[in-house]
Parts: structure tokens; C-alpha cells; sequence
């Protein structure tokens, strides 16, 4: 079949895109878009490489960021013909975005519209350092509504359901981006937030008298609003919610986190999100059926698992760093951002019967955040794992990484539960034996572990950060103590 053919029969498939915004299927159709969603990948592919070249001329045209980017790297649109040909684009870091805002503020000259058809200015949520600006366009953002909708369809929402947004409502693009598939598909949106002082206590109250059918937010925020929900005297089963969808860190596809927060909510958990930059964000998500790790939905933005060295694509079964490119986005598309991320990637049946690669583990971790013990990988998201499914765990944990002498030591100091307090000295020493056995068995290298009582650490209302790398303070250290 010819690409023009396949790209023709794909559900209003154009750049920029056309949407039918009146467009909702009937309620017991599996998919929002039949065609595009379980299409041959092979004809996918093909219809992608045209899109490819079709957001990589619009970027030329209207960018002088990539035009010079890729005049360096003697890279002319029109040669990109195939999703090989499309490996050789340079990937672009985050450093080159900030390099750039610095430069064109405040939106970088990676913006590809008018700043009047500018809709929604979002930024990076980082405390340190100059923020990034996101500028997102008006059919931009009505692009990202379609396309969460079809994401938020696939996991089982309908019109009618409540969705609750527990999610910090302002420069955090999560939220925004995850409510506006919400409104698309007609479902009822509770934009409740998050991170405000005792506001824990009242989405436990609310949730409680909404009965909502959906959750969002993030992992770490679900597993501290369960246990203010208990000490407020409510049951977070009775919330009677049906599903949860996390995005912003791992947990969702970490297998202890996800039955930890399954059980605690009698609910379905479903994992998604890639990065802000990459907005519709949710582009990797699971579906009602395919709920374990995310499927690429390859028709919204590109999804390439590469090795992070070349930044050409790892074969399906290996790991890599996921490299992003929009499909639909017109205002700051992104054409090869580079995640720094790492996770490995399947081609096989979905349950749910679409045709997307799957990350069958979801995103691992930042490559950044993976530290070597003797000679071993190891990453937090591991850690965490082996925590969580330990019996007496009180929920909260720090992974300290220093270095004594040569090598790295791991000290895991993790909470134990009231029950384990209970149990006095002789059952803390048993949760630190259980523990240490199942860190070494699972890491393949020892850890030291030490026991803290239940709420020694801070719960978070964000993204949760449990490294302690004390290896620079070290490092000075030894420097200043061996002048050259
Ligand atoms: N990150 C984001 N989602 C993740 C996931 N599901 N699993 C593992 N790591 C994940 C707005 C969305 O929540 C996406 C988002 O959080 O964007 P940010 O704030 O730009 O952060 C992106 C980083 O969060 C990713 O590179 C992953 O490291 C992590």
C-alpha cells in the first residue's frame, strides 16, 4: 500500500492538524480513532516518515534555532525520507533550549508561531536555575485536548466520569495537559490541585463526597494522600475511584508502588507521561486493557528508544534513551529531544489491540540518577521497588550514595511501619535483615540498611527525591586535601 493511501485512510491525519472538534465515538467503541490506533506498523511508519518531513519544514521555515541546527549538520528537510534517514537529525538537549530562551527571551527562537497565537504560557517547575518558558499556540493546544482525549478514551474513561486533578495547578504543565483531554471528552473535570498547606486533608474530604471515577497526579502524591486520608478517618477504597493515572516520575510501572497504590485505592493504576517540552505528553500511556507500562501512540508524537551514545534506534527488546518528536504541535515542536532518560522498548500484541510499541516497564529513571556499586548498575526506581514490597515498610525512604575510599557505599535508610515499631527491637532487626537480603538478591551488591521509626521523612506533594549523592561533598573533600 502506497504511503498517500495509508496516510489518506488515517483518521484526519494532516500536519498541522484538522480536528473535528464536534467528533466523540459512541460510548462501547474501543478506540477513538479505529484506523490510526491498530493500522499495520509498517504503514504507520511510512505515514509517519512523510509527517516527519512535513514538521521538519515547518521548523526550517519558520524557526531560525533549527534552521541553523541543522544548516550545521548539513541536514536538508527534503532529504528525510525514511525513519532511518530521520536518525541522522542531531537531537536537541534541554541545554539547547535554555541556551536559547537566554538568548530570544522569553520563548527561545524555537518558536514556530506568532507570539499572538500564544494561549497558554507554561514553565518548568524546577526551584534552581533560570526557568524554561513553554508557549503553547491555540490550535496547539486544542490539539493536545484531541489527543489526551483519545489517551484518557483508551484507558477506559467516558463522558460523564468525574476525573479529579490532584495536581499542582500553575506553571506544571501535567495538570493543564491531562484536564484538557478531560474537557474534550466531555468528562467532568475537578481541577482540586495539590501543594497547598492542608489541602491533603481536604481532597480526602472531597474525594470522599465526589466519588470521582478518575484520579491524576502523581505516584508518590496518591501513596501520601492514602495515608492523610486514614488519619483522617476515611477509607481511600470508598472514594470508590476506578482508575488512577500518574505521570511526572516512576512508580506507576514500578511493581511494588503500583500494587502498594492498587490496593490502597481498590483501583486500576495506569502509568503515562514523557516530558513537558513534548506536550500532548501523555503520548505514552497504558490503556484499560494494556495497563501494565506505556504504549507509544506513534501517530501524536514520535517515540524513539535510542542508544545514548549515537542516538540512533536500539533494536525492539533493548534499552536506551527515549528520543521525542511531535507530530502535531505547531508553536515550540520539538523535533528530536533528547530525554536523558532511561527504559527498554517491545513490539508485540497488545491486549488492547493497538498496534504501538510498549515499554513494557515504563521509564526506568533518569540515566543521571543510575549510580554504579562495584561495578553494578543500580537505580532508585529498584530500590524503591524492593522497598515497597516489603512487609513492615512505613512508606518513606533515602537511598545515600557516598564514597569511602575508592568505591561507592549504598546506605538505605528506610521506615519501618507501626506495626514493626510495635514488635520493639527484635522485629526492627528482622525488617532490617528482610530488607538487606532482598536489596542484595534484587541490586546483585550489598547495601547497608538502617531502620528510621514511621514519618521520619517529608512526603511530597510532586515528584519525590530519595538520592542523598554525597560523592561531590567527597569529592571536595578529597580535592582540598589533595591540592595538585
Ligand atoms: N517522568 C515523567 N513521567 C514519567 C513516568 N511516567 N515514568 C518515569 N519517569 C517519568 C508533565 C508530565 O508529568 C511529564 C513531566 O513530568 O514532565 P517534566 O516535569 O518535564 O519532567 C520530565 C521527566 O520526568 C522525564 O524526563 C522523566 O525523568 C520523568
Amino acid at each position: 500500500m502506497s504511503v498517500s493511501t495509508a496516510a489518506g485512510r488515517m483518521e484526519a491525519w494532516s500536519f498541522p492538524p484538522r480536528i473535528d472538534a464536534s467528533y466523540i465515538p459512541p460510548n462501547d467503541q474501543r478506540y477513538w480513532h479505529p484506523v490510526r490506533e491498530t493500522m499495520p506498523p509498517d504503514e504507520r511508519d511510512a505515514a509517519i516518515a512523510v509527517r516527519l518531513r512535513e514538521v521538519m519544514r515547518h521548523a526550517y521555515k519558520s524557526s531560525a534555532f533549527y534552521k541553523k541546527k541543522w544548516d550545521d549538520a548539513g541536514i536538508d528537510p527534503e532529504s528525510i525520507r525514511s525513519l532511518e534517514d530521520f536518525e541522522r537529525v542531531p537531537v536537541v538537549t534541554k541545554a539547547e533550549l535554555r541556551a536559547s530562551q537566554a538568548a530570544h527571551e522569553p520563548y527561545g527562537d524555537y518558536l514556530c508561531v506568532p507570539e499572538s497565537e500564544i494561549h497558554h504560557i507554561h514553565g518548568t517547575s524546577g526551584t534552581t536555575g533560570k526557568p524554561t518558558a513553554f508557549a503553547i499556540g491555540r490550535n496547539d493546544w486544542q490539539t493536545i485536548g484531541e489527543n489526551h482525549a483519545r489517551i484518557l478514551w483508551g484507558m477506559g474513561f467516558r463522558p460523564g466520569d468525574t476525573i479529579f486533578f490532584g495536581a499542582i495547578f500553575s506553571l506544571y504543565l501535567g495538570s493543564w495537559g491531562a484536564m484538557s483531554g478531560a474537557e474534550r471528552m466531555k468528562a467532568r473535570s475537578f481541577p482540586f490541585g495539590a501543594g497547598a498547606q492542608g489541602m491533603t486533608a481536604r481532597a480526602a474530604q472531597w474525594l470522599a463526597m465526589v466519588k470521582p471515577a478518575g484520579f491524576y497526579g502523581t505516584p508518590s502524591y496518591a501513596l501520601r494522600l492514602a495515608e492523610v486520608a486514614r488519619e483522617e478517618g476515611y477509607d481511600p477504597r470508598a472514594f470508590g475511584l476506578r482508575t488512577l493515572f500518574f505521570s511526572g516520575e516512576p512508580g506507576a510501572s514500578i511493581p511494588s508502588v503500583r500494587d502498594r497504590i492498587e490496593n490502597e485505592f481498590g483501583a486500576r493504576v495506569i502509568d503515562t507521561g514523557t516530558m513537558a517540552e513534548m506536550t500532548p505528553f501523555m503520548s505514552a500511556a497504558g490503556s484499560a486493557e494494556s495497563h501494565e507500562g506505556m504504549l507509544l501512540w506513534q501517530d501524536m508524537v514520535y517515540h524513539e528508544v535510542c542508544d545514548p551514545a549515537t542516538y540512533a534506534r536500539v533494536p525492539y527488546g533493548e534499552q536506551g534513551t527515549p528520543v521525542y518528536t511531535h507530530l502535531e504541535r505547531t508553536s515550540q515542536p520539538m523535533i528530536r529531544l533528547l530525554s536523558n532518560d532511561l527504559t527498554h522498548w517491545v513490539m508485540e500484541e497488545n491486549p488492547c489491540g493497538r498496534t504501538y510499541p510498549r515499554l513494557p516497564k515504563g521509564v526506568h529513571g533518569r540515566i543521571d540518577d543510575m549510580f554504579q556499586i562495584r561495578g553494578e548498575n543500580v537505580y532508585p526506581s529498584e530500590i524503591d521497588n524492593v522497598c515497597n514490597a516489603i512487609a513492615g515498610y512505613g512508606g518513606e525512604h533515602r537511598i545515600h550514595i557516598s564514597r569511602a575510599q575508592t568505591m561507592d557505599e549504598l546506605l538505605v535508610r528506610a521506615e519501618y511501619d507501626a506495626t514493626v515499631a510495635a514488635g520493639g527491637d527484635a522485629a526492627i532487626a528482622a525488617f532490617r535483615r528482610t530488607l538487606g537480603d532482598q536489596l542484595r538478591k534484587v541490586l546483585g551488591v550489598g547495601a547497608n540498611v538502617e531502620p528510621v521509626p514511621p514519618n521520619t521523612y517529608e512526603r511530597t506533594d510532586f515528584k519525590a527525591r530519595r538520592v542523598v549523592d554525597d560523592r561531590d561533598l567527597y569529592g571536595q573533600v578529597y580535592q582540598s586535601t589533595h591540592p595538585h
